[in-house]
Order: structure tokens, then sequence, then C-alpha cells
């Protein structure tokens, strides 16, 4: 493994011990443990800021309020927007992707085309499912390739299915199960020559790596906070400013509109069309910390810290008897999912918890995919900036105890 700087220290969660043994964090695709420095922003904004904003003229709504608009600045920066106008504050990916959907379901009709794929996330999945139903539009799904899904997307296939008709295609950036990256702007650039709007769901790539949505070229990318080292309960909702205008408002209420009398109201622009309510203040502004320490570790260095213990996991996994790894045995982004015939993954993950090993075992909110695999459930490795080769031997070691106790 090359070289890579030891960032333990700045995550307190990591420090303890879990039945006995030290805590090995390997569920990061769930969500992310928080450096000191997100904590400490926003124990700060508690401390000293805290208020509502755009409402308050006093000076604690005002600092607030500075905070909340920065915040988004910060984000627009950290996605190469255009602007800060196109950064939606959302509470998470699924919030973001129920949001777009819903607004683009207004506008289609029977015999459009949604068009999503095989491997999405049901966040990506059931509310383009909900806006067929209430529009009447087909969806249709472009197919994984292999038998563990190795081969990614049909891109042949995509050439057939991207029919003028197909006026929205929705798409996971980084699989949650097969630990494959999207050719994102490629998807992009052949949705737009057939006029379709571009969804792209960013949830596990977009703390993984350098993510610039002008050069993707995508309508609309969603994400969450807490899985790029940020709060729960933040997201945002990124929209190309010409899409994010026609979009119709989802929530209604305070905050989002210009006027307001007993026959009606009118909205405001965009972003604060889509954020009635008090917004998660609190959430955008460690999401900004979020972003600060992302970057000064460096984003194409942590993408290639993750590839390398994926790679690692894969090649130190791949000759234990019986197992099944899913996606590709090169180039994956962090995490691996793999499974056995005979043991169950909620077993495997009991067992790791044992040993002190965070996993995650499940369908991990891709039923279809798994159902098309011919599979109930995998276990599931993620990693992150703070684990270390080291616990890839730990893992290893483990799923070999869980083997030696059901195979005897
Ligand atoms: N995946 C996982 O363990 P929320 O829950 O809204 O923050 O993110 C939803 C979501 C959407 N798309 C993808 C690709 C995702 O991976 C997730 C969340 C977690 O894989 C929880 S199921």
């Amino acid at each position: 493994m090359p070289t890579w700087p030891d960032v333990r220290a700045d995550f307190p969660i990591l420090h303890q011990r879990v039945h006995g043994h030290p805590l090995v964090y390997l569920d990061s695709g769930a969500t992310a443990q928080k450096p000191r420095a997100v904590i400490a922003a926003l124990v700060r904004y508690y401390e000293q800021d805290n208020s509502n904003v755009h409402r308050g003229l006093h000076a604690l709504s005002m600092r607030a309020t500075d905070a909340y608009e920065a915040a988004r600045a910060r984000v627009a920066q950290f996605l190469h927007a255009a602007e800060p106008a196109e950064v939606v504050f959302t509470r998470g990916t699924t919030d973001s992707l129920n949001l777009v959907a819903r607004g683009l379901a207004a506008d289609l009709r029977p015999g459009d085309v949604i068009l999503t794929t095989e491997m999405e996330h049901h966040s990506n999945l059931v509310p383009w499912q909900q806006a067929a139903q209430a529009s009447g539009a087909t969806l249709r799904y472009v197919p994984v390739l292999g038998a563990n899904a190795e081969g990614g997307l049909d891109l042949a296939a995509l050439d057939q299915l991207l029919t003028p008709q197909v006026k929205v295609f929705a798409f996971t950036h980084l699989s949650n199960t097969l630990g494959l990256l999207n050719p994102a702007a490629d998807l992009c650039r052949r949705a737009r020559a057939v006029g379709a709007v571009t969804v792209v769901d960013a949830a596990q790539s977009v703390g993984h790596g350098p993510l610039d949505v002008q050069a993707l070229g995508c309508d609309f990318l969603a994400f969450s906070g807490h899985k790029m080292c940020g709060p729960t309960g933040i997201g945002v909702l990124y929209g190309r400013r010409a899409r994010l205008d026609r979009l119709p408002p989802d929530a209604t209420g305070g905050g989002m509109v210009a006027s307001v009398d007993y026959e009606g109201a009118r909205w405001k622009p965009a972003p604060e069309r889509f954020e009635a309510g008090t917004p998660p203040i609190a959430g955008a502004i460690g999401l900004a910390a979020a972003c600060d320490y992302l970057d000064a570790l460096g984003r194409e260095a942590i993408a290639r810290h993750d590839q390398d213990l994926a790679q690692l996991a894969y090649e130190r996994l791949a000759p234990l008897p019986g197992i099944r790894l899913l996606g590709p045995a090169t180039g994956r982004r962090g995490l691996v999912c793999f499974a056995f015939a005979d043991v169950h993954a909620h077993d495997v993950v009991t067992f790791a918890d044992e040993d002190g090993l965070a996993l995650r075992g499940g369908h991990h909110c891709n039923q279809p995919l798994m159902r098309k695999l011919g599979l109930a459930s995998t276990t599931r490795a993620s990693f992150y900036v703070y684990n270390t080769a080291a616990e890839i031997d730990v893992l290893v070691a483990s799923l070999q105890r869980t083997l030696k106790f059901f195979r005897g």
C-alpha cells in the first residue's frame, strides 16, 4: 500500500474497543465517521450563532444566515457548480431524489420513458416508479452485465434504450454494492443527445474523489452529507440553473414564498423555492466543514486510497473457499460486497462484530439487483480515509474464523 497520512487521530470515535477489540469500522458506505473539525463546527454554531435564518434582524440571525449561505457557496465550489443558487439543501440523497422525481413527473405524459438502471439503490428507483405511476410514463432499466454484475452497465443496450421518448435518465454514479463507478460524463452526453434530463445519484461518490458537475454535464445530482464526513440530516440537490428554474416546488410553506394572500402564493426563485420551513442550518455548516476537511486531504488522493484498499481487500478475499465477489475484479472504488452460499450474511456480520468489526449485511437497498443475481443478501466492507491495510488483515482473519465455525 502506498503511503497515506494517518488521519485516524482526527476521528475521535475510532479510538474505542468493541467487545474487547479495537473498533474496525468498515461501514462507511452506510455512513462515514466525523472528523473533529466537523464536530467542532457544529459545536461552534450551536454555542455561538444558533438562530433561525432568513427571518431575524438581530445579530445572531444575521450570523446564522451568513454562515448558512456561506455553506451553500462552499458546497457549490466543492461541486464546481456555476453558482451557489444551484445548490438546494435537503435532508439527504433520498429527499433530493424524491424532490426531483416528483417535480419532473409533473411534465411527463403517457408514452414518455423514464430510464434508470438495474443497479440502482431503492432511493433512485422507487421515486421513479412513483413518478411513472403518477404520470403514466414507462419505466425502463439499463441491464447490468455478468453473473456477478462485473461487466457494469450494458452500454450497447443503452444505445437501443436511449430513444427520443426518454425524458429522464437517472443513474447512480457509484454503485453501493458493486463498487463500480459509472462513466457519468459519457452517460450524460448520450442522454443529452436525445434531449433527456439527467439525474445522477452521487451518494457514494461525492466524498470519495473529484467531482465536477459542469464536467459531468448533468442536470441534477443528489447526495448526503453523512456519507462524506458531514452530519446526518443534510443533503444536496444540485440543479443546473435552467433546469432548477423549471422545477415546481415540492414542499410549500414558510421561507419559500415571495408573497402570500388568501387567494394564493408566489414562489421565491431557486434555491429558496425548494427549502420550505426552517432548513437544516447546523447540517449545512457541518457539511461545509466536511468539504474543507476532504479538500485539505485531496480528493484525488482520497480516491486512490479508497481504490488501493478495495483492491487489496478484493485480492485478499478472493482465495477464501466458496466466496462470491460482486462487481469488477479491478478498478473498483472503496467497497467490496461478497457472499457465501453456506453462511448467511447476517451471521458473517454478527461474527465480525464479536471481533470488533463493523460490516454491513443484507440487500443494501438493492433488492431487484440482488434478486437478478440470485442472492438474498451479501456482506459489504466499505472503506474511507481512516481505514488501513492492517484492518483488512483483521477482516480476513474474522472471516476465516466464521467459515471454520460453520464448516468445521
Ligand atoms: N446507501 C448503504 O449502506 P440516504 O439514506 O438518503 O443518505 O442515501 C440513500 C442512498 C442513495 N443512493 C445510494 C447509491 C446509496 O448508497 C444510498 C445510501 C446506504 O449503501 C444506506 S442503504
